[in-house]
C-alpha cells in the first residue's frame, strides 16, 4: 500500500479508490533441514536455537486460538463489543527492527570455557546468528499474534478494515509479515548450522559474516510487510471508537446537505464543513452530555442516488454504521437545491434507506431553511413527490444553522431520540441476560 493512500487515510478518512494491493516478492520457504554433528560447540547451538527459534518459530496463524482449536473449525463468534483497535501493538519502523537486531546480535559473546579457538568462533558464530534471528522474527511473531483476526471482531470494526484497505489487504498484509517471518527463521537456522560446522576460525568468521550479510538481505526485502502494518495500526488506532451500548445519533443524508454543520450545533464533534460534495469521507465522532448522560454522534459521507451495489468505500461506511450499530438516524434533507444533489433523487435515496432501515429509531430535518422560500398558506401539495419537495417527510424539522431557526425543537427532538435510544440498549441488554441464563 502507497505511503500516499496511508497518508490520506490516517485522516480517517478514505480514498474512493482502491489501495494497490501489496506486494509478495518471491518470498518462498526454504526447505530447512539441519545436519546434525555431535561437536559440543554445534550441540550446545542447537540446544539454543531450539529454545529460541521456539520463541521465533511458532505459527502465531495456527496459535490464535487460545484452545489450541484452528480457528477454522469454529463458528463465526458474536462481538457485542467495539475497541480493538485502540488495543493494537505499537509496530516498529522495519529500519528500527533491523538495526535494534544488529546491535544486539553484535554483543553476544561465545559461551565462557571453550579455549579451542575455532570452536569458540563457531560458537560465538552460530549465537550471533541465532540472536539476529530471534531478534528480527520474535516481533514479527508477536505482531501476528497481536493484531486481531477479522472473524473475531464487531461486525462494524471487520467492515472498517474492509472499506479502508480494501477486500483482503489487511490478511494479505499480516501473511507477507508472517511470510517473512518464517523466511528470516530458515535462514537463520540455516546459516547458524553452517556456522556451528565450521573447522576453523577462519571459516567460523566467513560464515559468520555470510549469515548475517543473508539475514539483513532477506530482511530488507521483506520489509515494506512491517512497514505496511505500522501504517495500518496507525490508521486503525485513529478511527473514532464507537460504543455500541451508548445510545448513538447518525447524520445521514446526500453529500453536501448539511451534515456536518449539524454535527457541530448539535455535538462536541467538529467535522470540516464546506460547500462541496463529500467534505466528509469517514466517519466522526461527537458526543452530547445530557443530565450527567453521555451520547454520541457520529458524522457520515454523503449517500449518493444510485444502487447499493454500485456504491464506493466511502459511502459504503455510512452503510456500515446504519447496519451494525445500534444508531439512532437523523435524516438530512436540503431542499434548497444548494447542494447537488436535486430533491427528487434525495427522495428516492431516502426511500431505499429508510425502508432498509426501517427497524431504526429515525428523525427527518430539512435543513438550509433560511434558504426555502415560504409555501403560500393553505395550499397542499398535489402528490407525495410535491409533499417532500415542499415540506421533507412527514414530521420532518425545518431548520437552519445560519438562522439558527428550528435549532432549540431540533435539540429537543434529539434529546428524546437519544433517550429511547438508551431505552432500546437498556431492553435489548435485558433480553440478552435472559437469553444467556
Ligand atoms: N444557507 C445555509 N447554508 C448551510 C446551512 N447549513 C449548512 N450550510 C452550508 O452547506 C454546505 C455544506 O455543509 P456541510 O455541513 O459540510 O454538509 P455535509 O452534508 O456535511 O457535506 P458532505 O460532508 O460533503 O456530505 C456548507 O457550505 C455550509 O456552510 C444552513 O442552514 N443554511
Ligand atoms: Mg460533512
Amino acid at each position: 500500500m502507497s505511503s500516499r493512500a496511508f497518508g490520506l487515510l490516517q485522516q480517517w478518512r478514505i480514498s474512493s479508490s482502491k489501495p494497490p494491493r501489496g506486494r509478495i516478492r518471491g518470498i518462498s520457504r526454504l526447505s530447512g533441514g539441519l545436519e546434525v554433528r555431535t561437536s559440543s560447540s554445534l550441540f550446545l547451538s542447537q540446544r539454543l536455537q531450539s529454545a529460541t527459534t521456539e520463541a521465533a518459530d511458532r505459527d502465531p496463524l495456527r496459535s490464535h486460538n487460545r484452545n489450541g482449536n484452528s480457528i477454522m473449525d469454529e463458528p463465526l463468534p458474536k462481538h457485542k463489543t467495539t475497541g480493538a483497535f485502540q488495543q493494537l501493538p505499537m509496530v516498529m519502523p522495519s529500519v528500527d527492527i533491523l538495526s535494534s537486531a544488529q546491535r544486539k546480535a553484535r554483543h553476544v559473546s561465545p559461551t565462557k570455557g571453550i579455549h579451542n579457538i575455532a570452536k569458540r568462533e563457531r560458537n560465538r558464530g552460530a549465537k550471533q546468528l541465532d540472536a539476529l534471528m530471534k531478534e528480527l522474527a520474535v516481533p514479527l511473531r508477536k505482531y501476528m499474534e497481536t493484531f486481531p483476526n477479522k472473524r473475531y471482531l464487531h461486525p462494524y470494526e471487520r467492515s472498517l478494515i474492509e472499506l479502508t484497505f480494501g477486500d483482503g489487504n489487511y490478511e494479505e498484509i499480516l501473511g507477507r509479515v508472517d511470510a517473512l517471518r518464517k523466511k528470516v527463521v530458515s535462514v537463520g537456522k540455516q546459516h547458524a548450522s553452517l556456522c556451528a560446522q565450521s573447522t576453523s576460525k577462519r571459516e567460523a568468521e566467513e560464515r559468520l559474516n555470510e549469515g548475517l550479510k543473508k539475514l539483513e538481505e532477506v530482511f530488507q526485502f521483506g520489509r515494506t510487510a512491517v512497514d505496511d502494518l505500522l501504517n495500518v495500526a496507525k490508521t486503525l488506532r485513529a478511527m473514532p471508537v464507537v460504543d455500541p451500548q451508548t445510545p448513538t445519533l447518525c447524520l445521514v443524508g446526500a453529500p453536501n446537505v448539511g451534515k456536518s454543520s449539524l454535527v457541530r450545533i448539535l455535538s462536541t464533534g467538529k467535522p470540516e464543513v464546506c460547500n462541496y460534495p463529500f467534505t466528509t469521507r469517514g466517519i466522526l465522532m461527537g458526543h452530547i452530555i445530557l443530565n450527567y448522560e453521555r451520547f454520541q454522534v457520529t458524522d457520515t459521507p454523503g449517500l449518493l442516488t444510485r444502487h447499493d451495489d454500485d456504491r464506493n468505500n466511502i459511502e459504503r461506511l455510512t452503510l456500515a454504521v446504519l447496519s451494525y450499530l445500534p444508531t439512532a438516524v437523523l435524516y438530512v434533507h436540503d431542499l434548497s437545491g444548494e447542494c447537488g444533489t436535486s430533491p427528487d433523487d434525495q427522495f428516492t435515496t431516502y426511500k431505499q434507506i429508510r425502508e432498509r432501515f426501517k427497524d431504526h429509531l429515525w428523525l427527518d430535518v430539512v435543513s438550509k431553511c433560511d434558504l426555502l422560500q415560504e409555501s403560500p398558506d393553505g395550499t397542499s401539495a398535489p402528490d407525495e413527490t410535491g409533499r417532500y419537495k415542499r415540506f421533507g417527510p412527514d414530521g420532518s424539522i425545518h431548520v437552519s444553522v445560519k438562522s439558527e431557526l428550528g435549532i432549540d425543537e431540533l435539540k429537543a427532538k434529539v434529546r428524546d431520540l437519544l433517550l429511547s435510544q438508551m431505552a432500546r440498549i437498556g431492553s435489548q441488554k435485558n433480553a440478552d441476560i435472559e437469553e444467556a441464563s
